[in-house]
């Protein structure tokens, strides 16, 4: 079944429908396809006695189940995916034979799967890490596969050492303990011992690895890539998705309560967006660089541990991407998609990275295990909707019968068919290349720290205060002392206030000072300097009680869903409540079953019965001071505004920093318009907010 509001199908949903299975108004049968006659008891001599062997129904039923589980990824377990289209804007022809990217009249079917990567495939979405940020390209020249995360940077330099970070970074091998998160030794071990993860580090610290929607990162191809075009010309292009909504965060306390609340936060939020016809776009940019100029910048394009400032070399927007179609099935799709960096098309290429060089033979290789064997491009999700012909064959579970013709080449039995294209297929760039084989680090490689001075430089005040707590969180679950101090000798040489200031809240000796910081910055990575987005998605509770003034509800509703915002009625039952006027409104959920933290706003309507009744509530009073300490906005109308007494909120100054307030009599287009304008706002850090008891 698809999604209500699909656009026309790809060619991808078109080769997929052939494989969908619809069970409605079937007869029950094996897998042999023999009718069934009874799959609640199994057959038995006498009632009361011993099952027997015979029965084969029981025995492949209980088989399938046994053999369900297949080995969640190594990393990235936790996954949501979805289908779309990407579109180029216009030819890129003079940059890449891509077909793809040269003909913007063409719709290329995509599948992307966001992840997180620590946690195990059951762990909560919400937790501080990086988010995978996969998509596969079905275009006419064969699947190609940008296998990126939200952060441009990584945290290791050479491919080889990402088992041991890796090991550092999952939970400790004796207990299995933490879950998904990297507030532990080892991974603190780890990183502190390995500079060159500096600047991925400070990422991790940041506001970035919190995001409040999948639709609502960036997300970046992180590795330096070639556009090759038809005169073989190469281009370094570096790949950035930028989400159409616009870049937006949680704060941690919210983060953590959502994992519990909420564990399928994230996902449920691409699902529920994508059945509601919100569908997540995001707009591919490249950065474009001439390998002549590859010297300028001061540090290596192959090293992953660096970003281009996008002042220095803008982010060129190249086409846009929806994502409009939930899939039909999670195992089927989302878990059996296998992305492989390896799979590019003719016009984009390789760049020596070692970590790039790497994952070429990872991701090819972890899928044997993973999906049990060789054949897994031929799974539906993973083919190509470009024809596929070769002689690679047999092993586990192979899908097609070659008929009757040669498996090798070449071959005078089948006309010497499948035939390679030459160079009309995929060339490899030319590179020249040479060097003694040695295990060296290049010493463009050596600096690790400048950069993530540049992204602290770069920080609005705000976004420092939860970088330097979200250090002090992280060190002080690490039981070593010696690690959190090896830890901050390392913040000293990115910017000496943050070495002092994480290091007075884990009780370490605040490091000396070393050098000056070099006062760079580039505004682009601040969310601070993004600006407010529309309101698409948002979710805005309505704190309600029989009493309700329905003036002040029932318009900020149409308003807020003609903006595509999802707004919800609370009360402390399900059911409906009995406005003043008489009239009724449905509740959509009863509050107990929800939390502030599920939200993006709360606003508390006029009615003086309602108000007293939502008062006399300690959860309706907590969802506020809840809502307020996690910097939303909030709206209060009339009597609705002893919520914010009852509280103990603060009032004046920045302490009223996204607090929207209308007097009693009901709700002018004033405050609607005030309160659509503070939700795109997103979050007021600058609030007062350490006294909030919540
Ligand atoms: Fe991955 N990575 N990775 N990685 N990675 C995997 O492949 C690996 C790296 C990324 O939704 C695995 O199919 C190595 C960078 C994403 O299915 C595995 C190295 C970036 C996903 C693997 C890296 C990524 C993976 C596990 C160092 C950002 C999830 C399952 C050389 C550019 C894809 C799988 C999905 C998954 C290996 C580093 C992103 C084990 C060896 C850098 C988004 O093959």
């Amino acid at each position: 079944m698809s999604s209500p509001r699909q656009n026309s199908p790809t060619s991808k949903d078109e080769q997929l429908a052939s494989y969908r299975l619809d069970n409605r108004g079937k007869v029950m049968t094996t897998d042999q396809g023999i009718p069934v006659q009874d799959t609640d008891n199994s057959l038995k001599a006498g009632a009361r006695g011993p099952t027997l062997l015979e029965d084969f129904h029981l025995r492949e039923k209980i088989m399938r189940f046994d053999h369900e589980r297949i080995p969640e990824r190594v990393v990235h377990a936790r996954g949501s995916g979805a289908h779309g289209y990407f579109q180029v804007y216009e030819s890129l022809a003079e940059l890449t034979c891509a077909e793809f990217l040269a003909d913007p009249s063409v719709r290329t079917p995509v599948f992307v799967r966001f992840s997180t990567v620590q946690g195990s495939r059951g762990s909560a979405d919400t937790v501080r890490d990086v988010r995978g940020f996969a998509t596969k390209f079905y275009t006419g020249q064969g699947n190609f596969d940008l296998v990126g995360n939200n952060m441009p940077v990584f945290f290791i330099q050479d491919g080889i050492k990402f088992p041991d970070f890796v090991h550092a970074l999952k939970p400790e091998p004796y207990h299995e303990m933490p879950q998904a998160a990297s507030a532990h030794d080892s991974f603190w071990d780890f990183v502190s011992l390995a500079p060159e993860s500096m600047h991925h580090v400070i990422w991790l610290m940041s506001d970035r690895a919190l995001p409040r929607s999948f639709a609502m990162m960036q997300g970046f191809g992180v590795h330096t890539f070639r556009f090759i075009n038809a005169q073989g010309t190469s281009t370094f292009v570096k790949f950035h998705w930028k989400p159409v909504l616009g870049t937006h965060s949680l704060v941690w306390d919210e983060a953590q309560k959502v994992a519990g609340k909420d564990p399928d936060f994230n996902r449920r939020d691409l699902w529920d967006s994508i059945e509601a016809g919100n569908f997540p776009e995001f707009e591919l940019g490249v950065q474009l660089i001439d390998e002549a100029d590859a010297d300028r910048f001061g540090f290596d394009l192959l090293d992953v541990t660096k970003i281009i400032p996008e002042e220095e070399v803008p982010v060129r927007p190249i086409g846009r991407m929806v994502l409009n179609r939930n899939p039909d099935n999670f195992f089927a799709e989302t878990e059996q998609v296998a992305f492989c960096v390896q799979n590019v098309v003719p016009g984009i290429g390789f760049t020596d990275d070692p970590m790039l060089q790497a994952r070429l033979f990872s991701y090819l290789d972890t899928q044997l295990t993973r999906l049990g064997g060789p054949n897994f491009a031929q799974i539906p999700i993973n083919r190509p909707v470009a024809p596929m012909h070769n002689h690679q064959q047999d092993g586990f579970h192979a899908d097609p019968i070659p008929a009757r013709q040669a498996n090798y080449h070449p071959n005078s039995i089948s006309d010497g068919s499948p035939e390679p294209a030459g160079d009309a297929g995929y060339v490899h760039y030319p590179e020249i290349v040479q060097g003694p084989k040695i295990r060296k680090r290049p010493e463009s490689f050596a600096d690790h720290y400048s950069q993530a001075t540049m992204f602290w430089n770069s920080m609005s005040d705000w976004e420092k205060r939860h970088i330097v707590a979200a250090y002090r969180f992280e060190l002080g679950k690490v039981e070593r002392k010696h690690i959190r101090q090896r830890v901050v000798e390392h913040l000293t040489q990115i910017d000496h206030g943050l070495a002092v200031a994480v290091a007075e809240g884990i009780g370490v000796q605040a490091p000396a000072k070393v050098g000056e910081n070099h006062d760079r910055r580039s505004p682009a990575l601040s969310q601070a300097n993004m600006p407010p987005d529309s309101i698409k998605g948002r979710k805005v509770a309505i704190l309600v009680a029989d009493g309700v003034d329905a003036a002040s509800v029932t318009p900020l509703v149409d308003a807020l869903r003609a903006q595509h915002a999802v707004p919800e009625l609370l009360a402390a039952a399900d059911g409906a409540v009995t406005a003043a006027d008489g009239s009724t409104l449905p509740v959509d959920r009863a509050i107990t079953t929800m939390a502030s933290v599920l939200y993006d706003a709360v606003v508390v309507p006029d009615g003086v019965t309602a108000a007293e009744a939502l008062r006399a509530d300690g959860y309706a009073v907590h969802f506020v001071a809840e809502a307020y300490k996690h910097a939303k906005p909030l709206g209060f109308v009339g009597a609705g505004a002893q919520l914010w007494t009852a509280a103990h909120l603060p009032t004046g100054g920045t302490a009223d920093a996204g607090v929207v307030t209308a007097e009693g009599d009901g709700l002018g287009s004033q405050f609607i318009d005030a309160f659509i304008t503070t939700i795109a706002g997103h979050r007021f850090n600058e609030r007062p907010v350490d006294a909030i008891a919540a």
